[in-house]
């Protein structure tokens, strides 16, 4: 097969339904390292004209038989991905059995062998790597398994659905037999067999079905599992409660591997985890990880009706299952802990990842049309802009229409395979609203900017706001139109405590909005809430935004108002080639903050923050990056002289309490973490740093003194970090944390550093979490060393990316991300990118996931 056939991207446009169906899909596995045999049987009927093609990758095909008979090569077609029945008839049968070598795939997709456990990854196209099939989500079947093993090997084979039966072979083997009845397509295929621990509990659901809960972890882990399986009944609980969805399966299996290219996988009945989302304890996991664990158990739990129940026509539908349930989760995590908290992280992430991708060479709406490499697809676009577009939804029909809408959509479309318009028809349907313009979110790249102009007339009490939007073009698309998007406003009157909100719904390029029976200027707070996943241009004075700070209702609000504060200041500085000065005016709020934290204190964390480098850089065309640097550790060292005394008393106010992970611990842990990355930077900053590392009875705590002391460059950084790689050399999941810090040093040292971690016993290339532990870490969060003007961070990134392409494509090209949007930088940098992709581009043999980012950045 030559480049130019292999290289050849779907469209959606393009999209034909399958010219046959697979009603019945039986698959027999006799497990082997290096010859695994799989038997499928598949019963199939014509649904429309066509030939009968079947994808297939990496494959060696056995035997080939239609409705009992053999088939020779001149009944079928055989290229590198694909099997073509030359007379399938109308109906039939077809026997196809494949051999497979799961202990050289180290692409993780499909069958793989790792760490002596055998695991399926078939989302989105991995199936074919199995056998040959209908590999398309629109092609659902009943699965039946029989997993074929040594069962002294291998004690637990399983597979989605119930099991029906085991049997002891003639030849000492065990079968295990599954049987799912609920119709699926491939990619929600599951397999696992391995040694592992086992976790079992029982959830009763609203309406008295018993469910067996199994989590299967490695061994010894058990007593790390625990929280997993409470987040999961949580899900379960809030799930009924909230939208009415109950689980509909005997039982809800678990499994948690190390080797994974993701966070975790909705296999129906059989979920596949990343350890790292599984595993934890008050002793090795933070705050941050407790969090991700109950998110990402519900995010795969409440696939369960939104994805494996209703599910998605073709790939380029992917957001109608991500953004829907990415959105449940956020509902679910707010519901769980601070709803102001989970509101500005949501928004963090698509403030810097996902507007980095719009102005990216990847840019690509929710609904991408176009597509090479699908694994290519699974982005904070799709992922998290969509569900901001669901979020829209739910501000513009309210929480009853929306609720009225979901349901509408599951009971119309259950058991099938639909697009996002079915989605917005059922929310239109169950609703009344007219959403034809709403549909635009779905097929419009690019982030939206908004303008706001304010005027107030005294004289006849009555207040104009005008906005404007204008959607940029992007690299995949040049007409924009304008979106109809909610925006939530609040006015703010001069008596303090009084205040009117308001939601505006602006659907044209220009539109004013009127309020009459004004009786003086308000203050107004926009886009409460973020309500529109857009970038809002204002005329603020820096004081109306501390009193925003200060007095707005919304606390994301609150928040924001601050975030624009430190923006505009900076932008000033940076204009001006000059350092930022501390307004006085910020001072005495921060020792205001300090002084009497507000009731929220996670809040007062959060107010109390710079913006990060990666929120400021999406605020410039050409990110000027050495100046935002030398501005956020020039602020941060002011700040901290500046109040000095106001963050030690504010430290020392609170007594650290007994590990909890619950919403008053993790805010307390939060504002003493706030003070000690500023008093890192003080006189004493060695001494508050070691002593907070030497008390912490918690992950959260001993990593919050590792990085201040990382940031500020203390002495004892190396020797407080040598001592945690001691402590924990035995636990791999906070040896990926160890990986990171050392991967974030902020100096030269980072090149010998990370070329000696590579070399670490607990390294492997093969292992997706232990590379992103290092060099995701180290391009992603280490801007002062993979930005070096001198491209010695840019040419490491590009080496690595060449060394794993072969190994793990998925991997590689994720990695690839940061080098693609070289035109955001100066003409130094720009050059050095420039080239670099080039040569990567000018590499024989390369991925489809590689090939297509790289060529998509260069002109
Ligand atoms: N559907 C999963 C994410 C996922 C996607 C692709 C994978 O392998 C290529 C693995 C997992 C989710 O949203 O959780
Ligand atoms: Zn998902």
């Amino acid at each position: 097969m030559t480049a130019a056939t292999i290289r050849q991207p779907k469209r959606l446009a393009d999209y034909q339904p399958p010219s046959f169906l697979v009603s019945k899909t039986d698959l027999s596995f006799e497990l082997d390292p290096t010859a695994t045999r799989v038997s499928a049987t598949l019963t199939f009927q014509r649904n429309g004209a066509g030939i009968m093609i079947l994808d297939g990758q990496q494959l060696k095909l056995i035997s080939l038989r239609l409705n009992g008979q053999m088939l020779t090569d001149k009944d079928y077609r055989l290229t590198e991905d694909s099997l073509e029945i030359v007379k399938p008839g109308n109906s039939g049968v077809l026997e196809i059995v494949t051999e497979l070598n799961p202990d050289q795939n180290s692409a993780l997709e499909g069958l793989y062998l790792a760490e002596g456990v055998y695991c399926t990854q078939c989302e989105a196209e991995g199936f074919r790597r199995i056998t040959y099939y209908p590999d398309r989500p629109d092609v659902l079947a009943v699965f039946t398994t029989t997993i074929i093993a040594d069962s002294s090997q291998l004690p637990f084979l399983l597979s989605n659905g119930n099991k029906v039966s085991e049997t002891l072979l003639s030849d000492g083997r065990t079968a295990v037999k599954w049987h799912d009845p609920f119709p699926k397509p491939a990619y929600l295929f599951a397999l696992v067999a391995g040694d592992f621990d086992c976790l079992t509990d029982a959830y009763v659901t609203a309406s008295g079905r018993q469910v067996s809960l199994e989590f299967y972890v490695q061994k010894g882990a058990l007593s790390r599992s625990h929280f997993a399986m409470a987040a999961l009944k949580r899900a379960m609980h809030w799930d009924e409660q909230r939208f009415g969805l109950e689980y509909d399966l005997d039982r809800y299996m678990v499994v948690a591997v190390d080797f994974f290219n993701m966070g975790a996988m909705e296999n129906k009945g059989l979920n596949v985890f990343n350890s790292k989302y599984v595993l934890a304890d008050d002793s090795s996991a933070t705050d941050q990880d407790y969090f991700n664990i109950e998110s990402i158990i519900g995010h795969e739990y409440f696939h369960n009706w939104t994805g494996n129940r209703v599910t998605c026509r073709d790939w380029f539908q992917l957001s109608l299952k991500e953004g829907l349930t990415v959105f449940r989760d956020q509902e679910f995590s707010a519901d769980m802990g601070s709803a102001t908290l989970n509101r500005i992280e949501a928004v963090k992430l698509i403030r810097t990842a996902q507007f980095a991708e719009d102005a990216s060479p990847m840019a690509h709406p929710i609904r991408p049309e176009q597509v090479l490499e699908m694994n290519n697809f699974y982005t904070v676009t799709v992922y998290d802009k969509g569900a901001e577009v669901i979020r829209m939804l739910q501000t513009i029909l309210g929480k009853t229409g929306f609720n009225a809408g979901l349901k509408c959509y599951l009971d119309r479309h259950d058991g099938q395979a639909v697009t996002c318009d079915d989605f917005v028809q059922a929310m239109q349907d169950a609703t009344g609203q007219d959403l034809t313009q709403f549909r635009r979110w779905y097929s419009q790249s690019g982030t939206p900017e908004v303008k706001v102009q304010e005027h107030y007339d005294a004289t006849s009490a009555r207040l104009t706001l005008k906005l404007h939007q204008h959607t940029p073009v992007t690299a995949d698309q040049t007409i924009k139109q304008p979106l109809l998007m909610p925006m939530r406003i609040e006015l703010l009157f001069s008596n303090a405590g009084s205040s009117m909100r308001q939601l505006l719904l602006l659907s044209n390029e220009e539109q004013e909005f009127q309020f009459d029976g004004i009786h003086e200027q308000p203050l107004i707070v926009w886009l409460e809430d973020f309500s529109a996943p857009v970038k809002l241009s204002t005329h603020y004075q820096p004081e109306q935004l501390l009193l925003i700070a200060g007095r707005a209702t919304n606390g994301f609000a609150r928040w924001d108002a601050m975030q624009q504060y430190w923006s505009l200041l900076i932008s000033k500085a940076v204009t001006g080639g000059l350092l930022p000065q501390l307004p006085a005016e910020l001072v005495s709020l921060f020792k205001q903050l300090l002084q009497q934290p507000l009731a929220d204190i996670a809040l007062t964390a959060e107010l109390l923050a710079l913006p990060d480098f990666d929120t400021l850089a999406e605020q410039y065309t050409e990110i000027p990056v050495d100046a935002l640097l030398s501005c956020l550790a020039h602020l941060t060292q002011q700040l901290a002289e500046a109040l000095a005394i106001e963050l030690t008393a504010c430290y020392q106010r609170f007594d650290s309490i007994a590990y909890h992970y619950n919403e008053q611990g993790v805010a307390l842990r939060a504002l003493k973490g706030r003070c000690l990355h500023y008093l890192a930077f003080t006189n004493e900053g060695e001494h508050w740093v070691n002593q907070h590392y030497r008390q912490a009875d918690n992950m959260t705590d001993q990593l919050t003194a590792l990085k201040a002391a990382q940031y500020a460059e203390l002495a004892t950084s190396n020797s407080l970090l040598e001592d945690f790689a001691k402590r924990y050399q035995h636990n791999v999941q906070v040896m990926d944390k160890y990986f990171s810090l050392v991967a974030t040093t902020p100096n030269d040292a980072v090149f010998t550093h990370l070329d000696r971690l590579t070399q670490h016993s607990l390294f492997s290339w093969k292992n997706p979490n232990r590379v992103r532990a290092v060099f995701g870490a180290f391009s992603q969060r280490n801007a002062k060393q993979f930005h070096r003007a001198d491209g010695r961070g840019y040419q490491l990134l590009a080496q690595i990316v060449t060394k794993l392409d072969p190994i793990n494509p998925q991997l590689a090209a994720r990695l690839l991300t940061p080098l693609l949007s070289w035109q955001r930088y100066d003409q130094q940098r720009q050059h050095l990118l420039a080239g670099l992709l080039k040569a990567l581009a000018a590499q024989a043999s390369l991925s489809n996931d590689v090939f297509e980012k790289v060529s998509k950045s260069l002109p």
